[in-house]
């Protein structure tokens, strides 16, 4: 495993209430970094971004607000996600709302284009994020990232994305909450849809392992994104919109378990944490406990079985 990179981005300009912006520092307090070089990695804080000066943008849909922000985020991200990996690292994102990931999944595009290998991403979020700036209701741009990953259009005030990442190199994990306009989109497109009802039916290893399977026959590289509200509400309170029905913590963990014996997780998001909204620091803690299991700690450590 290469070396673990933190990179903070206190963004909470992506939706509308405040406190996301403390995520990076409450990952640090709950001992993000002790966690991981636990596990026996290295690890790197970069430090917090800083949000560089704003361009001119405009978008027709009056709706969308911090336009410019949210650009100037992503590109930033962007730049540092590619240097995090061309260091040859493993870069955590610390959220910051979901918008962030509009320059994480941009970075890690662009390295891999560069290596000439596929990228896939894996959205373990209750919500499809499948909005573009032009069909967004909410005006909340963290509702948009995988619109823009998956190369729809509507994202003129953004880079071009490095490579759209094809619908069938795209999982989404949990989902539960998705608009009209929204799953419109995706029908049209041979996106891995396991939503609630999937997991529910088929439990979360079988849809899980098909998916890396793939990762691993295409040699691609795997974006992960890992929003708060993947997580039930109950064990995870730290979140803007809490959308019942959710991974249970033996859930998650098993997920992170997964991934790390695939061994082909190649950069990480963590978003939507709101510590203004947590209960005694449960919610950071239980995602850098998420963390762990993804660095491979285990509950017992047996030999890996054979996939
Ligand atoms: C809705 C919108 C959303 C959270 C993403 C929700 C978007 N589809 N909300 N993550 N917490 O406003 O576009
Ligand atoms: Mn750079
Ligand atoms: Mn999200
Ligand atoms: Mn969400």
């Amino acid at each position: 495993m290469p070396k673990t990179i933190l990179i903070g981005a206190p963004i909470d300009s992506g939706q509308r209430r405040p406190g996301c912006l403390m995520g990076p520092a409450a990952y640090r307090v709950a001992g993000i970094a002790r966690e991981i070089s636990a596990e026996g990695h290295g690890v790197e804080d970069w430090g917090d971004l800083t949000l560089p000066p704003l361009k001119p943008v405009t978008c027709p849909n009056p709706a969308v607000h911090s336009l410019a922000e949210t650009v100037g985020w992503a590109e930033i991200l962007m730049d540092r996600v590619d240097d995090a990996l061309s260091a040859g690292g493993f870069p955590i994102v610390m959220g910051g709302d979901h918008s962030l990931a509009l320059g994480s999944a941009a970075g890690a595009a662009a390295f891999a284009a560069r290596q000439d290998r596929p990228l896939f991403l894996l959205w373990l979020d209750a919500h499809s994020d499948f909005h573009t700036p032009l069909t967004t209701t909410s005006g909340n741009l963290h509702g948009t990232p995988l619109a823009y990953i998956a190369g729809r259009d509507g994202f003129d005030a953004f880079p071009p994305f490095p490579a759209p990442v094809p619908a069938h190199r795209i999982c989404m994990f949990g989902i539960r909450s998705v608009d009209p306009a929204e799953q419109a989109a995706m029908l049209e497109r041979d996106i891995f849809i396991n939503d609630m009802r999937v997991i529910d039916e088929r439990g979360l290893v079988a849809p899980l392992r098909e998916f890396l399977d793939l990762v691993r026959r295409e040699g691609g590289m795997l974006h992960v994104s890992l929003d708060v509200d993947f997580l039930d509400p109950s064990i995870a309170p730290a979140v803007g919109t809490t959308v019942p029905g959710g991974a249970s913590f033996r859930e998650a963990h098993l997920v992170m378990e997964l991934l790390h014996e695939s061994g082909l997780v190649t950069s990480l998001d963590l978003v939507e944490l709101n510590p203004f909204l947590d209960d005694r620091g449960m919610t950071a803690r239980l995602m850098v406990d998420l963390v762990g299991s993804l660095m491979g700690k285990k509950v017992f450590d047996r030999p890996t079985r054979a996939k």
